[in-house]
């Protein structure tokens, strides 16, 4: 009789005989290879939703498999506990951020491991532990003192009405998300990471990351932005000073016939204090704001300086106005102008009847439109007749000689502002002394823990009023001192957790030598909605603690999958949009294997998926006729045991190694999951037909079984298991391993020609792969349906490719 297949007590009862063997716990003396496995760690919002529930998936496939292959693994998982969400939700809901945290995280965890993740459980790390940020603090304060961290000011919104400092999310239309007040600027000390010292780096690593995807690659690459170019320096015409430009197109230097400068730069704000009129233009380009594609689409708008610069080639003198087109935080906040050949300067040289010199001749320059491409130097006295790569040289190197200019390479990329006025995140362990100014806290003061328990309203963070965490002793000189209130950044949190995870429990520093032996992470797992920031901080402060000496590798990510997004009705499935399936309703009602096996199968990894019903029915329905097929093995085990059906279906053994070839290969190397687990149907349908017209003997059908059962377990590790272990009673499954390929089963002893009559097909036929080609000529034409169609006397040739094709020419 077929039992029922109870996935809710099945699935319960494996996840507890996991747990109880301390299944997937991770060792580092293993003689085994690593492999460390690694999906992005939730932020704990309360609920699993579909996202994380295929991010989860794919790693846990791919650790499972690795683990089968002989692999060493560790999966950990833990938690993004700082941010945002949980102070919104504290004021909602009259809560403290620390308790309403650690209760999204315990029930968020009994979810995940309901999805029977593989999961090293021991390791967990929730980020809003003293014991994780302790690290980052002291990590804080060596930066701090090899001039890594360093403080300036810098621009936030200001709510007036809240009288706090807003996040970039709280700003709705440029309003206050709660008092809907219009959202001053106000410029306030912050703390900065030199990110940028390490762009050249961040960018050369880049090359050897071959198994990240190249559009990830590209959009690292042009956040970087590097551009190769030269500053040059004009010199004002009162010789008080120069100004200096950055610029990429050195050659043609001898086409620019004014320089304009940013709003906000230095001499603009001189000159505002003395001229009405610019004082006025400067407000009025506050107004645009201060985003990058807000600035280029604006319409050109500038004021003369009054002043005048000599051109460093010429001699002569060139206007300089103040433009709204020129970013303050990009090369020198300065431009040579060359209207004949940059689109910007042209706009702005037209309305404003400033002189135009063509210098790089084109066939396909105009007079009403910038030409930019590169060519030969017209108009240029000396350089006339170079080209413009030529003449970059040539003139960068002539600036040098007379100090008017230098070689440089600019980027795009800026320092990192880490503070936020925020309560819930780390706080930054620094202290304000009146004598002794801005000074790390001593070491053996960290943690600075963020107090737990404290309910927050609206008016910003608690902190800049509880005497308790903001007196102190001055570390260098002893007298009154008071905490810096503002917490680091989120971010900071999520740069180093894949190397903590190595040293979870280590109390002593905060990484050990067993970073160095799990670190790279061998396969990393998460959104494309990181591809930029959070992959970019994380290789940036893999480098710091490469530097520091706390690990020894560079790059943190060797291979990197971005999954696709779960879409439904063809939109991203979101609770703003109402489209939301819970995955907690799904592994109720099928299962997780059948949750699972649907996401797996649905869609490849890297694209979006679709969500369908019928597709989860679909799962569910394969899996229970696998059930259906292993009880019903089982159920007349003995008699086939004993029984003399010995024949061995070749077919059926060709399609089982078959098989495990494809899987292996797409596990291993084509990342192509729904594949594998079309051909692990196919081989299952293979089985069932041969089992009903009994063409398959009781040791054939039990090898396919016990190996198709390895092949699902990473995708359904439950039914799996369970089944596998109805079919070998006295064995564990966790003590088996991927399956390998028999390679002489995979060479067919009979093959399908065909037989062609002058290139036309005409008849197949099934030969011996062991037959001659004379005897196979022989059997061709002999054919009944061969011998029909052609007068053996008239064959003028016969061609014979090998187990292809019979070519008969008449
Ligand atoms: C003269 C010139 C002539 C330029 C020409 C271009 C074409 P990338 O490649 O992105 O680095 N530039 C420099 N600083 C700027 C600033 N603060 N705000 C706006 N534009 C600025 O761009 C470098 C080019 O952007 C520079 O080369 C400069 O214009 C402009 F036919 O200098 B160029
Ligand atoms: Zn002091």
């Amino acid at each position: 009789m077929l039992p029922e297949y109870t996935f809710k007590e099945l699935e319960k009862n494996i996840q507890s005989e996991w747990a109880e063997k301390k299944a997937f716990e991770a060792s580092e003396g293993s003689p085994k290879e690593k492999f460390y496995a690694l999906c992005m760690f939730p932020y704990p919002s309360g609920k699993l939703h579909m996202g994380h529930v295929r991010n989860y998936a794919i790693g846990d496939v791919i650790s499972r498999f690795k683990r089968l292959r002989g692999f060493n693994v560790m999966q950990p998982m833990g938690w993004d506990a700082f941010g945002l969400p949980a102070e919104n939700a504290a004021i909602k809901n009259n809560t403290a951020p620390d308790k309403w945290t650690y209760a999204n995280i315990s029930e968020m965890r009994n979810q995940l491991k309901q999805l029977g993740l593989a999961v090293d459980w021991s390791r967990e790390i929730a980020t809003c532990d003293s014991s994780y940020y302790k690290w980052e603090q002291w990590l804080f304060i060596q930066l701090f003192k090899k001039g890594l961290v360093y403080k300036k000011t810098s621009m936030v919104n200001w709510d007036p009405v809240d009288k706090t400092v807003l996040a970039n999310e709280q700003v709705i239309d440029g309003r206050g998300w709660r008092s809907g007040e219009i959202v001053e600027r106000k410029e306030i000390p912050q703390y900065f990471m030199k990110i940028t010292d390490y762009a050249e780096d961040l960018l050369e690593g880049l090359d050897e990351l071959n198994e990240w995807p190249e559009q990830v690659k590209t959009m690292q690459r042009n956040w970087i932005g590097k551009s190769v170019g030269c500053e040059v320096d004009f010199t004002l015409s009162d010789a008080t000073g120069v100004i200096r430009v950055y610029t990429t197109r050195p050659d043609t230097l001898m086409g620019a016939t004014y320089l304009a400068i940013a709003p906000e730069h230095k001499i603009s704000s001189d000159l505002a204090k003395i001229n009405t009129d610019i004082n006025d233009f400067i407000a009025e380009c506050k107004k645009i704001g201060v985003a990058e594609a807000d600035i280029a689409t604006a319409e050109k708008k500038g004021i003369f300086s009054g002043i005048y610069v000599t051109h460093p080639l010429t001699g002569k003198n060139i206007p300089v106005w103040i433009a709204n087109y020129v970013l303050i935080s990009y090369g020198e906040g300065a431009v040579m102008a060359v209207p004949y050949h940059d689109v910007r300067d042209f706009e702005f040289a037209t309305k404003y009847n400033l002189p135009m010199i063509e210098v790089i001749a084109s066939e396909a320059s105009n007079d009403n439109e910038a030409f930019v491409g590169d060519g030969i130097l017209i108009n240029s006295d000396e350089f006339n007749g170079l080209s413009s790569i030529e003449a970059k040289e040539v003139i960068a190197t002539k600036l040098e000689s007379t100090k008017q200019g230098r070689k440089k390479i600019q980027y795009r990329l800026r320092d990192w502002g880490i503070s936020r006025q925020r309560f819930w995140g780390c706080p930054i362990p620094m202290i304000k002394c009146e004598k002794c100014g801005d000074i790390p806290e001593s070491e053996q003061n960290l943690p600075i823990k963020l107090p737990s328990e404290i309910s927050i309203d609206a008016s910003g963070s608690p902190l800049k009023k509880l005497e308790t965490f903001l007196n102190c002793v001055c570390p260098l000189c002893g007298s009154q001192a008071t905490r810096e209130t503002d917490t680091l950044d989120t971010f900071f949190e999520s740069s180093w957790y894949f190397a903590r995870y190595a040293s979870f429990d280590q109390d002593k520093q905060m990484l050990d030598k067993r970073a160095n032996y799990w670190l790279p992470v061998d396969y990393y797992i998460g959104g494309i909605e990181h591809a930029i920031l959070h992959l970019l901080y994380a290789r940036f402060f893999n480098r710091l603690l490469y530097d520091l000496k706390l690990i020894n590798t560079k790059e943190p990510f060797k291979k990197l999958l971005t999954q696709g997004m779960v879409l439904k009705d063809g939109a991203k499935m979101s609770k703003s949009k109402g489209n939301t399936v819970d995955p907690q309703d799904l592994i109720d009602k099928y299962g997780a294997d059948t949750a699972r096996l649907f996401i797996m199968f649905a869609a490849p990894a890297e694209q979006s998926l679709e969500w369908s019903d019928e597709g989860i029915e679909g799962s569910h329905r394969f899996l229970k006729r696998l059930w259906k097929l292993v009880y019903e093995f089982i159920d007349h085990k003995e008699e086939q045991e004993t029984s003399n059906v010995i024949e061995i279906n070749q077919e059926l053994k060709y399609k089982l190694n078959a098989t495990i070839e494809k899987v292996t290969d797409d596990l291993e190397r084509r990342t192509s999951f729904n594949t594998a687990i079309s051909s692990i149907m196919e081989l299952m349908n293979m089985l069932t037909k041969t089992t009903q017209n009994n063409t398959v003997g009781p040791l054939l059908r039990k090898e396919v079984l016990n190996k198709a059962l390895i092949l699902l377990s990473p995708f359904v590790p439950h039914i799996s298991k369970f089944l596998w272990e109805k079919i070998n009673l006295n064995d564990s499954f966790e003590d088996q391993s991927w399956p390998s390929v028999d390679s002489k089963a995979l060479i067919k002893d009979e093959v399908t020609i065909v037989i062609q009559v002058n290139g036309k097909l005409k008849a197949n036929m099934i030969i011996s792969v062991e037959m001659s080609e004379e005897a196979i000529k022989e059997a061709v034409v002999n054919l009944e349906s061969v011998a029909k169609l052609v007068d053996q006397k008239k064959i003028k040739k016969i061609i014979y490719v090998k187990n292809r094709l019979v070519n008969i020419v008449i």
